[in-house]
C-alpha cells in the first residue's frame, strides 16, 4: 500500500502488526497449518497488540479504531498466517462487532470487554446444514417461554466454535415467515444442552478450527436477544456487509505473501543460464500479480472509508470480497506456477497459500452471493 494514502497513525499500526506477523506468525503458520491445531499463542500475541478490540468503544475495553485500520491489520495477519486471521475475522467481525451494532448497554457492558482483549473467544454462528447462501432458510428455533428462548437445531462450518465461549446465535421464532422471523440471540457457550464437534479435513486455513454445534433445549435468557423482536436478519445482513470488507482484505494478505515469495524465489532461482527473474514469462506473471493486488487492496480501502464515513459501502464491500478473493486465488496460483514442481510441495509455502486461498471465495457469502448483491444494488439505484 502506497504510503502517501495513509495516515501516520494507519502507517504506525501497519508497521507494527507487519512486524508481528513477520517475526511471530510466519515462522509458526507451516506448524499450524500441519497440526491444524488453534493457535493459541498467536491468539495471545494479537490480544497483546491490542487488536482483538481495534473497533470497539474504548468504554468496553476496545481502542475506537476504524474500519480502516482493521483492513490494515486483516491484511497484515493474513499476510504471516491465513489461518489465525479467520479466528481474527470471525472473533472481531462477526461476533464482537455483532454484539458491538446491535448489543444494548447491558449486552455491550456484559460481553465486550472480555472479547475486546481476546480474554474470550467469539463465534457466530449462522451457518446450517441446510441453509448456507440461503441464510434466512436457517430452521433451528428459538420459542419462547418463561422469559426465556428455548433453543434448537444444529448450526455447522461456525469458525472459531470448538473455542469460543460467546456464541452470536441466530435462530427462528417462526420459519413460516422466513427473514422476517429470525432473532439474533447471544449464547454463552457452556449453556446446557450445547454439544460442538470439531469438524476435521479442512483443505486449507486449517488451523482455525469449525465446528457443528447442537442445540438440545437450550434455555437462552430472553435479555439476551439483540434489538427487537425478529430483526436478527437485517442485523446479519449489515454485519456481513461490513465482514466482507475484512476477508477482501485477508485475501489481499494471503496475495501479498504469494507475491513476495514468487519474486523471492524467481530472484534466487536459476534457470537457462541465469535467474528466472530475467524470463519475461515469469516477469509478465509478476507484473499482472502485483497490479491486480494494489487495485484490491485500493477497493478494500475504498469500501473501508466508505463506512468509516457513514455513507453506503455494501455494493463496495461486495466488490471488494468479490475480487480480492479472485485475486488471492489467481496470485496463489501463479505463485505455486513460478516455483514449478518445489511449488506443489510443502516446504514452500505457496502450496499453503492456494489452499488457503481457496476458501475465501466461499465463506461469508460465496462469489456469486457477492455478485447476486452487487448486481441488486446496481439495478435498484437505477430501477
Ligand atoms: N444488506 C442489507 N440488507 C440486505 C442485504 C444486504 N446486503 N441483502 C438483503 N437485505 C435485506 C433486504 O433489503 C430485505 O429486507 P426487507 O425485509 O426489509 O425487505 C431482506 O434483507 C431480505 O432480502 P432478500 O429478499 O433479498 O433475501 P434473499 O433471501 O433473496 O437473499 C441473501 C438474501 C442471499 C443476500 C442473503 O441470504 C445472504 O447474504 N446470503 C449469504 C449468507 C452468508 O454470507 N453466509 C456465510 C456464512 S457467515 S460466515
Amino acid at each position: 500500500m502506497s504510503d502517501l494514502l495513509l495516515s501516520d497513525d494507519e502507517i504506525l499500526l501497519k508497521n507494527t502488526v507487519s512486524d508481528y506477523s513477520k517475526n511471530e506468525l510466519a515462522p509458526r503458520a507451516a506448524g499450524y497449518d500441519e497440526s491444524a491445531l488453534f493457535p493459541w499463542d498467536n491468539v495471545s500475541g494479537i490480544g497483546d497488540l491490542g487488536l482483538f478490540g481495534l473497533t470497539i468503544p474504548e468504554e468496553y475495553g476496545g481502542s475506537g479504531g476504524t474500519t480502516r485500520q482493521l483492513a490494515i491489520a486483516a491484511e497484515e495477519i493474513a499476510k504471516g498466517c491465513a489461518a489465525t486471521s479467520v479466528v481474527y475475522i470471525a472473533h472481531l467481525s462477526l461476533c464482537t462487532q455483532f454484539i458491538n451494532m446491535f448489543g444494548n448497554e447491558e449486552q455491550k457492558r456484559n460481553y465486550l470487554p472480555d472479547l475486546a482483549s481476546g480474554k474470550k473467544i467469539g463465534a457466530f454462528a449462522l451457518s446450517e446444514p441446510g441453509a448456507g447462501s440461503d441464510a434466512a432458510a436457517i430452521k433451528t428455533s428459538a420459542v419462547k417461554s418463561n422469559g426465556h428462548y428455548v433453543v434448537n437445531g444444529i448450526k455447522t462450518w461456525i469458525s472459531n466454535a470448538p473455542e469460543a465461549s460467546i456464541l452470536v446465535t441466530l435462530a427462528t421464532s417462526d420459519t413460516s415467515k422466513k427473514h422476517r422471523g429470525i432473532e439474533a440471540l447471544i449464547v454463552e457457550s457452556d449453556t446446557g444442552g450445547i454439544v460442538t464437534n470439531q469438524i476435521h479435513g479442512k483443505m486449507g486455513v486449517r488451523a482455525s478450527t469449525v465446528g457443528e454445534i447442537i442445540f438440545d433445549n437450550v434455555l437462552v435468557p430472553g435479555k439476551n436477544r439483540m434489538g427487537g423482536d425478529e430483526q436478527g436478519f437485517g442485523q446479519t445482513m449489515e454485519v456481513l456487509n461490513a465482514s466482507r470488507i475484512s476477508i477482501g482484505a485477508q485475501c489481499v494478505g494471503i496475495a501479498q505473501a504469494a507475491l513476495e515469495a514468487a519474486v523471492d524465489y524467481a530472484i534466487h532461482r536459476e534457470a537457462f543460464g541465469g535467474p528466472l527473474s530475467d524470463l519475461q514469462g515469469i516477469q509478465w506473471m509478476i507484473a499482472e500479480m502485483a497490479t491486480e493486488i494494489e487495485a484490491a487492496r485500493q477497493l478494500v480501502m475504498k469500501s473501508a472509508s466508505l463506512r468509516d464515513a457513514n455513507l453506503p459501502f455494501a455494493t463496495e464491500a461486495s466488490m471488494s470480497k468479490l475480487y480480492a478473493s479472485k485475486v488471492a486465488m489467481e496470485s496463489a496460483h501463479k505463485a505455486v506456477q513460478i516455483h514449478g514442481g518445489a511449488g506443489y510441495f510443502a516446504p514452500t509455502p505457496v502450496e499453503r497459500y492456494f489452499r488457503d486461498a481457496r476458501v475465501t471465495e466461499i465463506y461469508e457469502g460465496t462469489s456469486e452471493i457477492q455478485k447476486l448483491v452487487i448486481a441488486r444494488n446496481i439495478l435498484k439505484k437505477q430501477g
